[in-house]
């Protein structure tokens, strides 16, 4: 039994704004006692998963890894705000198998447009021009969900309101 350690996923396109809502999500739980860590894909493939490509097949084993290390973590009462493209639908039952009851997916939605808009990183630039391939939602697919235990909208919302939105919802699901 677990009762604090959860695994808050966050999915979503790249540029949605996964990370910056688990830095602010992160702080908020924080500063009310729960101790919580972030597992950003992007962090976790400059390190631990840097021998991964962007294939289906190395998506689900990143998601494999971060999802087992984020297991481990809830066994000892720590959140982990997981913040991953996690593009398919398998992808994200390979996490909640891992992860079980302690599991919390949130689609961190925003269309592709407004995404590429963004274009926080240049990467839409990139791949427009043909220099990064399999990007996600251009040349590889994206699968949202909308059945996702929780739906932001960060087009609609500014990011205090939706991180906000996401603390109520955790800590609803810690019982808090
Ligand atoms: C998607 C890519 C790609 C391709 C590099 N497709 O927005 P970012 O930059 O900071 O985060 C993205 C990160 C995606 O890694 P994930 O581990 O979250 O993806 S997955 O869950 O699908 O395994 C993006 C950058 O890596 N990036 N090339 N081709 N994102």
């Amino acid at each position: 039994q677990h009762p604090s350690g959860k695994v808050v996923w966050l999915y979503g396109l790249s540029g949605a704004g996964k990370s910056t809502l688990a830095n602010l999500l992160k702080v908020q739980l924080q500063e009310a006692g729960y101790p919580a860590v972030i597992l950003d894909g992007d962090r976790l493939r400059g390190g631990m998963n840097r021998d991964l490509s962007f294939s289906v097949e190395d998506r689900a084993e990143n998601v494999r890894r971060t999802a087992e290390m984020a297991c481990v973590l809830a066994e000892q009462d720590i959140i982990s705000i997981c913040a991953l493209i996690t593009p398919l639908t398998a992808h994200r039952q390979l996490a909640r198998a891992i992860a079980g009851p302690a599991y919390m997916e949130v689609l961190v939605d925003c269309s592709l447009e407004e995404c590429r808009r963004r274009d926080v990183k240049g990467l839409y630039c990139l791949s427009e021009q043909q220099k990064l391939k399999q990007f996600t939602g251009v040349d590889a697919a994206f699968e949202p969900d909308y059945q996702s235990d929780l739906v932001i909208n960060t087009a609609l919302t500014t990011p205090a309101a939706a991180s906000d939105q996401l603390f109520r919802f955790v800590k609803a699901r810690l019982g808090a």
